[in-house]
């Protein structure tokens, strides 16, 4: 196993980047004992007919920096390209049962996966297989199931051309159980921005970075998750653009960023001071912090029109483009200062120096993340970023608009090209006529639904297009025994992760290429492509060795399992497309001819092209035609009271993780180091009960279900957060989450504001 740091808790001096982030990398990149495919790799990583890096989904741009590339996308590199294997030997040498003890590190760390195996319950051993064997026995397994209760999963990095292969095989064999990993992420934006505005995605572009005059950000970790941002957000604030924050911890990227490709920065130690307001917001606090500022606005606006001076809001706006305006500003107009002050956690001060870059602001773009989506009234949280935007007509303009920051590559173009449960977005019309079947046209299960039924023991099997469900999900303990006892499980991966460990009665794992690695077919080398957080679409061309020569590219493992579990139709070419992609990219033009207009040409075009978006020409499809304003529900996301010692949890990634990937255990901004075991509590709420620096405490569960949930062991780390909230690392406390606790429409699992208790050792 791999060696476990000492653990050294101390704050961070530096910057986001800079030095800091060339010792990141060197942490982890000597681990994976990378060759020279890495460092070609990261040489073409993120440019025009280059490869696409595999980390985050923040845009490519047409003149691309020297290097493209970020301390965690070579991580993710080195990861993907590491020359350490978990063979059969290795296989061999572990039962199944002793890998359960491992950690997720641990496991991933034993390098690329080699050959397809099957899980051999009489050994407690995965055994290797032929490729036949694993798509007859999954073939067979297939029709012996009922196919409205089998789920095929993705997680979000699968290609355009994997993804459509992949829903059309699950559509062509009866379900419509296609949940992908942003049911567990951005689906609140999905709902809650296509009910709003009509579309389902950020409306901004990247060059829309290079013309707003202020930028506002609430809940989403810049240095982190999509550290290539911060070279346009210095670029911004260099041209004197506001940057307003919102987030209950101190993210060192949203501070400051020492450029690494500066060398004057580097060498002098210098920084660029990134936000320019930093507000430390209750964890759900976002309601009301944007509910204040909308107050200040309006009540400007009130006055102004009153004394018939200029107004302060769009009316022109509003009255052309939006609905439900008066009753949001009436709910606006009632809202009490005490109340939204108490909920927001902020000062009146803090929310008044916000609203005077607001009302300032004629090009404003607001980003998020998870700390938005993932709260139980994480919708009306994202309700009132558009409601904000609304009121001063910031959609449909240059430089102004929302810009969600997606997670996976490409889980926004996952649901471009028919991943999703839900038929009405499904081109089921299209696909009838392209393929002559009848695509289901009932309502799938999502990530709740699915883990609903596995845990309950109605799922019939599991199919996972990469990811780590059981481990991302909620209710951990409950869904390890469900998982435990599916009919059957297939695994396309590259890495061995914690789901492939506690196998149903039938269990394989088919090791993929990667998208670095070169995919060799018999028209000859094939590019994928996949889509970005701004709707950007773009080739990427993997040219390293694979990991073994016995693995098969995404395309061709779907499209192996589709043979051997369907009945033939001569309209669907599983051969001819997996021997040329183009083809695919073919079939997605004929599915969706309005957003993939010459595809196999276009995808090279430099920073991509751009599948379009009504909602950033002022066309609104929405129900009422309009883009609609909307009072909240609540004045706080998290959903439930504080009451004496209940604490919201916010459940974070660390700087040394990609989702359920572990690459180490330093969590270089928050200055925790050698651990991931600990909680981050406010000195306060420390001193209130009686804790202390490095004690050792249990968390548990306080949904209302009053189901036991626990994690032991935590270590207690002082932390600037704010009172009654705490901090700690997903997913590890995954355990602690009831699986209804969720958005509510979204179904998004609600990990940023948990309830839960500390419980001190007896
Ligand atoms: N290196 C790396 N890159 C990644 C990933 C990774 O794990 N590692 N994951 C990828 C994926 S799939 C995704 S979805 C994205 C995730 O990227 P983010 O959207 O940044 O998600 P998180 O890291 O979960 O952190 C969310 C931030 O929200 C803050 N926050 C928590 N609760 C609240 C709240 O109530 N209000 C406000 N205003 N802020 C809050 C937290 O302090 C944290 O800074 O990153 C993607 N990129
Ligand atoms: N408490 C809490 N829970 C959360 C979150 C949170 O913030 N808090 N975040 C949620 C979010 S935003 C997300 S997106 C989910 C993430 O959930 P998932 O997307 O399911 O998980 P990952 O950790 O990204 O998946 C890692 C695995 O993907 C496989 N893999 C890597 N590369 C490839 C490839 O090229 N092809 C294939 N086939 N497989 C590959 C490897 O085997 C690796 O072990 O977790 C969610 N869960
Ligand atoms: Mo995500």
């Amino acid at each position: 196993m791999a060696d476990r740091d000492d653990v050294i808790i101390k704050d961070y001096e530096g910057a986001a980047g800079g030095w800091g982030s060339m010792e990141g990398m060197a942490h982890v990149l000597p681990k994976e004992k990378i060759g020279p495919d890495t460092l070609d790799a990261l040489r073409r990583q993120n440019k025009p007919e280059g490869v696409m890096c595999v980390s985050c989904a923040w845009g490519k741009p047409a003149k691309p920096h020297i290097a493209e590339f970020c301390e965690n996308g070579a991580k993710a590199t080195a990861w993907e390209l590491t020359t350490l294997r978990t063979t059969p030997d290795f296989f061999r040498e572990h039962t199944v049962s002793e890998l359960q003890g491992w950690r997720d590190h641990d496991l991933e760390q034993a390098g690329r996966l080699t050959h397809p195996m099957k899980y051999d319950a009489a050994t407690d051993r995965y055994v290797a297989v032929s490729w036949q064997e694993a798509f007859d026995g999954i073939g067979a397994r297939m029709n012996k199931a009922d196919a409205k209760k089998v789920v095929f999963y993705a997680s979000g990095r699968a290609s355009l051309e994997t993804s459509y292969m992949y829903s059309l095989l699950a559509r062509l064999y009866g379900s419509h159980n296609l949940p992908d990993s942003s049911n567990m992420c951005h689906e609140t934006t999905s709902v809650g921005l296509k009910n709003a505005t009509g579309s389902p995605v950020a409306t901004i572009q990247m060059d829309d970075y290079e013309l707003c005059d202020a930028i506002f950000c609430f809940g989403q970790n810049v240095g982190t998750n999509s550290p290539r941002m911060l070279h346009t957000l210095k670029a911004a604030r260099k041209r004197g653009v506001e940057i307003v924050n919102f987030n209950p911890l101190r993210e060192r990227g949203w501070e400051r960023f020492t450029d690494p490709q500066n060398p004057v920065q580097m060498a002098t130690g210098g920084s660029t001071q990134i936000s320019t307001q930093y507000h430390q917001v209750k964890a759900g606090g976002d309601i009301s912090a944007v509910l204040g500022i909308a107050k200040i606005a309006i009540a400007a606006d009130d006055a102004a029109r009153a004394a018939g001076r200029e107004p302060i809001l769009d009316h022109h706006f509003i009255g052309q483009h939006t609905v439900r305006f008066e009753e949001f500003a009436e709910y606006v107009r009632k809202a009490e200062w005490d109340d939204i002050l108490r909920e927001s956690g902020l000062t009146r001060e803090a929310i008044e120096d916000a609203a005077r870059v607001y009302l300032k602001s004629k090009a404003l773009i607001i980003v998020y993340g998870m700390g938005i989506t993932q709260h139980r009234y994480g919708m009306d949280s994202l309700y009132m970023i558009v409601n904000l935007l609304l009121m001063r007509g910031h959609i449909g303009r240059p430089g102004a608009g929302p810009g969600p920051v997606r997670g996976h590559s490409n889980v926004q173009g996952q649901r471009t090209v028919g991943i999703t449960e839900k038929p009405e977005l499904a081109p089921n019309a299209r696909l009838k006529q392209l393929y002559d079947f009848t695509p289901p046209d009932w309502k799938g299960w999502d990530t709740v639904e699915s883990c609903r039924h596995i845990i309950d023991g109605t799922c019939d099997g599991f199919i996972q297009l990469g990811g780590n469900f059981l481990r991302a999900t909620p209710e951990h303990e409950k869904m390890v025994k469900g998982w435990a006892k599916l009919p059957f499980q297939v695994h396309i991966a590259t890495k061995l992760n914690k789901s492939h460990l506690h196998p149903g009665e039938d269990c394989w794992i088919l090791p993929c290429l990667g998208r670095m690695e070169r995919d060799m077919q018999a028209s000859g080398p094939q590019a994928v492509t996949m889509e970005d957080s701004f709707s950007h679409i773009y080739g990427s061309l993997g040219k390293a060795t694979p990991a073994s020569h016995h693995l098969l590219s995404e395309p061709a493992i779907v499209a192996g399992i589709a043979k051997a579990a369907l009945e033939p139709n001569e309209n669907v070419p599983w051969d001819a497309w997996v021997d040329d992609y183009s083809l695919v990219r073919d079939a997605i033009e004929d599915t969706y001819p309005d957003k993939f207009s010459n595809f196999n040409e276009r995808m090279w075009q430099p920073g991509g092209f751009w599948k379009g978006n009504p909602a950033a020409h002022r066309k609104w499809e929405t129900e009422s035609g309009k883009a609609e304003f909307n009072a909240p529900r609540a004045m706080n996301a998290a959903g439930f009271d504080d009451a004496p010692g209940r604490l919201r949890l916010v459940t974070l990634r660390s700087n040394d993780q990609f989702n359920t990937t572990i690459y180490g255990y330093h969590d270089r901004f928050r200055g925790i180091h050698g651990t991931r075991e600990v909680v981050m509590m406010n000195q306060a709420d420390m001193t209130a009960m009686g804790l202390f620096d490095g004690d050792i405490v249990s968390l548990v569960s306080d949904a209302d279900d009053q189901v036991e949930r626990v994690v032991d062991g935590l270590r207690v780390v002082p932390y600037n957060i704010p009172e009654g909230c705490v901090g700690g690392y997903y997913p590890e406390l995954n355990v602690l989450i009831s699986l209804e606790h969720h958005a509510l429409e979204s179904h998004v699992p609600a990990g940023k504001s948990v309830p839960v208790r500390v419980r001190k050792p007896a």
